[in-house]
């Protein structure tokens, strides 16, 4: 068994010997692998049998041509779905009361002059209009916070809906003050937010991402960031850790280093789902969360 990291959570030392180390140096014979949304290829290792993904996305693993191969992959679905939540809210909330330029401006020395004029004046949350593009578990979950800031709730998703908040991708961009992104990456979802989508947003609208960076043209997001029309919140970029240098100036942007699912009690949750996959394999069970 070969771990790209160790996961943090007291369910890791239930596993038996595992060897921990860089994807490159995982040994050919491996039967489980332990990775964190790793492209592997299953030609690479003739014993594998699991490959047990630290995380709920798993769009750089092949999962057909793994299963082609025997491979099963599982992932850790359910026990992100808050903490996720929480932080599209939280930057949502940091870009448009502009949370980390009055920060900086604090730090800086620099509160005393103007303070209730315009510069460091932002919009609303509360009562806003938010469109959650892709409503799963986790937009689900963003639904259920927006009601509490008593937003007008409007989503996508690719199954048509009677429901009165349901709309069409263009018309949700044209009518939201805020969009929030939550739809795995998948070839249908790669550029989903087109340059020619990013367009219809409205003036003063804020982009939020904790989904994957690729499900936008992230050279017309930045782009639009750059021009100032829109403002974002984004945790997750194409080239992680890679970030477009001309974001980084932006005053109109908020930037976290993809952290959705980082708090200690969510992180050790994903990590007793691969535990218990892993053991359910061992054991010869039935798998705990397989994919697909
Ligand atoms: C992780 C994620 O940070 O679950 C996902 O899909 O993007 C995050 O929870 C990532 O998988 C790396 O562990």
């Amino acid at each position: 068994m070969y771990a790209t990291l160790r996961l943090p959570g007291e369910a890791w030392d239930e596993l038996p010997e595992v060897e921990v180390g860089p994807f490159d140096s995982a040994p050919g014979d491996v039967e489980v692998l332990i990775v964190a949304n790793q492209a592997v290829d299953p030609d690479r290792f003739p014993s594998l049998r699991l490959i047990a993904n630290y995380g709920v996305g798993f769009d750089r693993i092949d999962v057909d041509a793994c299963r082609a191969r025997g491979v099963t992959v599982t992932n850790t679905p359910g026990v992100l779905d808050a903490a996720t939540a929480d932080l599209a809210l939280g930057l949502m909330l940091a870009t448009r009361r502009r949370i980390v330029e009055g920060d900086d401006l604090v730090r800086a020395g620099r509160w005393g002059t103007a303070w209730s004029e315009g510069p460091f004046l932002g919009h609303e949350v509360s009562g806003a209009r938010l469109g959650i593009v892709g409503l799963g578990r986790i937009g689900a979950a963003v639904a259920q916070r927006a009601r509490g800031f008593e937003m007008e709730v409007l989503f996508y998703r690719r199954t048509r809906s009677e429901d009165a908040g349901y709309r069409e991708l263009d018309d949700l961009l044209r009518e939201a003050d805020i969009v929030s992104l939550h739809t795995p990456l998948t070839p249908e979802t790669t550029g989903l937010i087109s340059r020619e989508r990013l367009a219809l947003l409205r003036d003063g609208a804020t982009l939020v991402n904790t989904a994957r960076g690729a499900v936008v043209d992230e050279d017309a997001l930045v782009d639009e960031l750059v021009s100032g029309r829109i403002a974002a919140g984004l945790d997750v970029f194409v080239h992680e850790p890679h970030v477009p240098e001309a974001l980084r100036g932006l005053p109109n942007v908020v930037l976290t280093p993809h952290i959705a699912s980082a708090t200690v009690e969510t992180r050790a949750a994903m990590t007793r789902i691969v535990v218990d996959n892993v053991g359910a394999f061992l054991r010869g069970e039935p798998l705990v969360t397989p994919v697909g």
